[in-house]
């Protein structure tokens, strides 16, 4: 049998969760990833389980990712959060109340936002944690909470969670240009802040796009603090090269393009990860890839979009393209769109 890779995802259907026991998957699992609430922990024994809080489209079954390590890994907890780590990589997630940060009054008397608060809390976590254990390279990055379009505090709820995300980069010493992670943040349909990330010994490279202007260059227009994320990260994981492209959507420059035509906007999120995928190409020293060697996610704002969405990613990707579709709210009020992508991530259904 072919020794498991570096990093690898299995996609679990059905009502079967204990399987993949048999595949000696146990020993090396990660996490577990469910895109709705229909997974029990129980039923996961003691692998860490995240739950995010979107709508599957296109299908009944829930799709649930088990992220997978080589060898044996470890565990331990921090603040709200688990953790699992070989000597490579390492994964965590943590899951923060709100309610738990009462807004607290800052030096000028305005009132600091409970989420601004929670997302500052929980990256300083998670940073003190990567750098106490040594995995000091946040590879990739994915954040959820609910109404992320809705104003309060007199800013959109996702200006906040930028705020808060910008001040642990500042407070754990780190760069808001360099070495930083892809990512994503979308609005779920209830509940808590939910991160969770993979986090590397060794550093990526951050690639940019052309197309765009960097997110961590964004003109005051989008919020106070810009949004401190790369377009995508390449690595090597022990001799396994790995590409994460970002939540990408319509944008050119910074503005969102084409309002209100979903069609148009997922044309343009295409041709925009069509250029990382060109920058990738030239620093990527194992793989080619194209937009058939992507596995994709699908963030739908408007369920009635599934199909002539989907229908436009068989056209442009083909007809055999591995995508997940999820209901969210994208970050921006105007978008109805984003897509994210993995390469070089073996995935297998089980
Ligand atoms: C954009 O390009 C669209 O705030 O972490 C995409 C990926 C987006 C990540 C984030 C936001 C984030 O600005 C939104």
């Amino acid at each position: 049998m072919k020794p498991p890779p570096p990093l690898s995802v299995y996609h679990l259907r059905g009502a079967q969760p204990l399987e993949y026991s048999s595949r000696g998957v146990r020993e090396r699992a990660l996490a577990c990833v469910a895109f709705d609430n229909s997974v029990a922990q129980a039923e996961l024994a003691a692998i860490p389980l995240v739950q995010v809080n979107t709508a599957v489209l296109g299908s009944d079954e829930a799709p649930l990712e088990l992220w997978c390590a080589e060898g044996k890994v470890s565990s331990g907890e921090f603040e709200s959060g688990q953790y699992r780590y070989n000597n490579e990589l390492l994964f965590g997630h943590v899951t923060l109340a709100e309610s738990d940060f009462i807004a607290v009054k800052s030096e000028s008397a305005e009132s600091i936002p409970p989420l601004q608060q929670a997302t500052n809390s929980a990256f300083r976590a998670i940073f003190n944690l990567l750098d106490q254990l040594g995995y000091p390279h946040m590879l990739r990055i994915w954040n959820y909470f609910p109404a992320i379009n809705v104003e309060s505090y007199e800013l959109e709820r996702y200006r906040q969670f930028n705020v808060g995300r910008q001040q642990a980069f500042v407070a754990c010493g780190r760069s808001l240009t360099e070495d930083i992670p892809a990512a994503c943040a979308l609005g779920t349909a209830g509940g808590a802040l939910v991160i969770y990330f993979i986090a590397l010994r060794g550093k990526p490279l951050a690639i940019e796009n052309p197309r765009q202007v960097s997110a961590y260059h964004y003109p005051a227009d989008y919020g106070p603090s810009e949004p401190t994320f790369s377009r995508a990260s390449l690595a090597q994981i022990n001799g396994q090269e790995v590409l994460f492209i970002s939540g990408t959507a319509s944008i050119i420059g910074y503005r969102s393009v084409h309002i209100g035509d979903v069609l148009a906007q997922t044309k343009e999120t295409l041709a925009n990860i069509k250029a990382v995928v060109k920058e990738a190409n030239k620093v990527a020293t194992k793989n080619e890839y194209g937009l058939n060697s992507l596995s994709y996610k699908v963030y739908l704002r408007r369920p009635q979009d599934f199909e002539v969405v989907r229908n436009m990613l068989q056209e442009v990707v083909g007809s055999d393209v591995q995508a997940t579709y999820l209901e969210a709210d994208i970050c921006r009020q105007d978008l109805l769109v984003e897509i994210e992508a993995i390469a070089g991530i073996p995935f297998e259904t089980l």
